[in-house]
């Protein structure tokens, strides 16, 4: 996700760590650089404006220049501003459904941005997450076909599907699904539209029609974030004629650029509330700025991750890693745990993304066979002794030799684990002073 965007924001960032030292020119280097990596992923120009003001002014107020550790600083800046433009952060659901059943939502975009893919994601989220029975609807007269692929969906994440009788006018379609909402006591129903190239006044008419009728909960904008920019001016087109709730960014998973995700709340009010990232009925989640702008500077998104743990490892043995982790005592061992913990996750490389400093990790690891590395950290660090894999700062020359020999590898192998250790610890301590932690206990 926003690969790119990552690459070229952490590459100054990088130069300071460098020599730890930052000046009032390699300062207005950095910015440039960050402005050109903003004006790349499609970030509108008056955001990206904003965006660098904030930061020049953070810069000045933190006394940047003189401070003792200004690189992290600059990435706690850098961090604080995404997490602004992306939408802040906000606690409880995405989108508390506060009325009495059956809530109606309306889902409304242009053509192929993913509507009624979306709509069964929706489904099917607020089913998992909040326990709700869902029905879905069509809502698209001129294509049979539209039909056909939400009732497929539905069936594929386990929803209720009204059959409409799309020769009907739209206001009778809505009044009747309303009724058949009811009368199998659903809590919630989706309406998927129909799409059109481009805003056009029947596009228009047809939305504000339905809306009227359905007089929805929420209507949900769902907009392609490979489309950039222009994702934003048809949010702001569609808002300025019928008011919208918030925006579903779609196709988060391709190489999207990140211009629509910094662009669109800042241009149009409207908060993000859920990202697609995939094609399949469960490749939705709920829309985190902090957890987003924490993975595009390779921070990793470890909130998402223990979610994800959750449901594969047992609450204690998150627990305790973390505990750990939040109080700076981050061992070899807890380095290990967490890598065995991982394996249950899924493909090595989808995990260490969402690790700190995982996106540096998976690159310098191209052709390397992850799966076979694994084994061999593990061999690494099983052949410490206890006292070397609390305190790896013991390990002289000597100790990396009988290590290397130990575990059948060499002591460049060793160095190079120790070298990533300390650059996960690095982080993590980071995130600590952030607070990342503290939050991640609330959960
Ligand atoms: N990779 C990826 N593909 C997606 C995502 N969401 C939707 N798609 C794909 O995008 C294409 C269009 O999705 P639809 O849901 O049919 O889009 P739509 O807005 O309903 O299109 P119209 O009804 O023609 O206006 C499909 O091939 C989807 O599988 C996503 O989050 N990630
Ligand atoms: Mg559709």
């Amino acid at each position: 996700m926003f690969d790119s965007l990552r690459e070229k924001i952490l590459q100054p960032i990088r130069n300071f760590g460098r020599d730890g030292k930052i000046t009032e020119a390699n300062l207005q280097e950095a910015m440039k650089e960050i402005r050109r990596a903003l004006l790349e992923a499609d970030v509108h120009f008056k955001v990206a404006k904003e965006f660098l003001d904030q930061v020049q002014k953070e810069a000045v107020g933190a006394e940047l220049l003189k401070s003792v550790s200004p690189g992290q600083q600059f990435v706690k800046i850098v961090y604080d501003a995404l997490v602004k433009f992306l939408g802040g952060v906000k606690e409880g659901a995405p989108l508390e459904l506060k009325a009495a059943p059956p809530v109606p939502l309306l889902l409304v975009g242009l053509q192929g941005s993913g509507k009624t893919t979306t709509a069964a994601k929706l489904g099917l989220y607020l089913k998992k997450k909040e326990k709700k029975k869902v029905m879905l609807v069509p809502a698209d007269p001129r294509r049979p076909a539209a039909k056909e692929q939400l009732r497929l969906l539905a069936k594929q994440a386990e929803l209720e599907f009204y059959d409409s009788d799309l020769s009907l006018p739209l206001t009778q379609i809505m009044r009747r699904a309303r009724e058949e909402a009811k009368s199998r006591v659903v809590d919630v129903f989706i309406v998927d539209t129909a799409g059109r190239l481009a805003i056009d006044d029947e596009l228009m008419r047809e939305v504000e029609e339905v809306r009227n009728a359905l007089d929805p909960y929420a209507t949900l904008f769902v907009a392609d974030a490979m489309t950039g920019q222009d994702a934003v001016n048809v949010a702001q087109a569609f808002h300025s004629r019928t008011p919208l709730t918030g925006v579903i960014l779609t196709k988060l998973d391709g190489d999207a650029r990140g211009g629509a995700a910094l662009s669109i709340k800042f241009l149009t009010g409207l908060p993000i509330l859920f990202m697609g990232l995939g094609e399949g009925v469960s490749a939705l989640e709920a829309f985190h700025a902090d957890r987003l702008a924490s993975r595009i500077l390779d921070m990793g998104d470890v909130l998402s991750l223990v979610e994800k743990a959750q449901e594969s490892i047992s609450e204690e043995e998150a627990k305790d890693s973390f505990a750990k982790v939040s109080k700076g005592q981050f061992s070899l061992d807890d380095f290990l745990n967490q890598m065995r913990m991982m394996k249950k996750l899924g493909s090595m490389e989808g995990i260490m993304k969402m690790l700190p400093g995982g996106n540096k990790m998976v690159e310098q690891m191209k052709g390397v066979d992850t799966e076979g590395e694994m084994k061999r950290t593990e061999a690494i660090i099983l052949s410490m002794t206890k006292k070397e894999r609390l305190n790896h700062k013991i390990l002289n020359g000597n100790r990396r030799l009988r290590i290397a020999n130990g575990s059948g590898t060499n002591v460049a192998e060793v160095n190079r684990l120790i070298k990533r250790f300390e650059d996960a610890q690095r982080m993590m301590s980071s995130m600590a002073k952030m607070g990342l932690f503290k939050k991640m206990m609330k959960m």
